[in-house]
Order: structure tokens, then C-alpha cells, then sequence
């Protein structure tokens, strides 16, 4: 096999292993950005593109809804998130919430997760890191 052959069959391969081939897909905090400081409490706009916005329940593919997680980075795919301090659902299909942090440096995560609080991953991620003042 030639190597052009070779690379657009690996290519194939990463795009079909993956659930989420469109670059725009994916979550964002829509209105805070990595390095930001910020006043607590403080409006966090999440943001999903790819996905359908929906409350928790009965899981359905493509579904889900936001989770942020605190200082803990992304949960890997497959396993559900945990509920406490850090771990936040917004499993009414929230897009918003007023968040209160004390001052500090803090790595922000944005989760997907389905009806089941099983998430989709890091594909499904982003982590900003903002501080507190
Ligand atoms: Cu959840």
C-alpha cells in the first residue's frame, strides 16, 4: 500500500472511532475565557454545539446535559459523574447558572453527560482555567 493510500485510511479510521467529526461540535463556555479573572458569583453561560440540550432521564444518544466540574478536569467516557461540591449538574437542561467560588485559581470544566449522568467524555469537554477575585 502506498503511503497516501495509508494515511487517508487512518484518517477513516480516527473519524469513524469518533462520535464527535465535526471541528464545531463540542461544548464552550460562552461567556468566560481561559485566563479570565472574574468576580464571584459570576453568570456562567454553557454553550453546546452537536448535541441536544435536554433534561436528565431516560439516556438517549445525542442527548444530555451540562455538568461543571471544579478542579477535577474531565470525567472519562463511560463512567458517571459524581454529585458533590465539585461536581455540579445542571440536569434540568440548564444553559446558565450563578456560580459562587471563593477567591483562588480554579480549573473550570464543562461536561456532557446523557440522562444517566454517563459522560461522553473528553471529546465532550472543555477546561478553561480562570482565577477568583
Ligand atoms: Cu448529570
Amino acid at each position: 500500500m502506498n503511503k497516501f493510500f495509508y494515511f487517508v485510511s487512518i484518517l477513516f479510521l480516527m473519524s469513524c472511532s469518533s462520535t464527535n467529526t465535526n471541528d464545531s461540535n463540542g461544548v464552550s463556555f460562552l461567556n468566560i475565557q481561559n485566563g479570565d479573572t472574574i468576580q464571584s458569583p459570576f453568570l456562567l453561560k454553557m454553550g453546546v454545539e452537536g448535541m441536544v440540550l435536554e433534561p436528565k432521564g431516560e439516556p438517549k444518544p445525542g442527548h444530555g446535559h451540562h455538568h461543571l466540574i471544579v478542579n477535577e478536569g474531565p470525567t472519562d467516557a463511560g463512567l458517571v459523574i459524581i454529585a458533590d461540591e465539585q461536581h455540579i449538574h445542571y440536569g434540568a437542561g440548564q444553559s446558565e447558572d450563578s456560580v459562587s467560588l471563593a477567591p483562588g485559581n480554579y480549573d473550570l470544566t464543562l461536561q456532557f453527560a446523557d440522562g444517566l449522568h454517563v459522560s461522553y467524555g473528553e471529546e465532550w469537554a472543555k477546561t478553561i482555567q480562570v482565577t477568583i477575585k
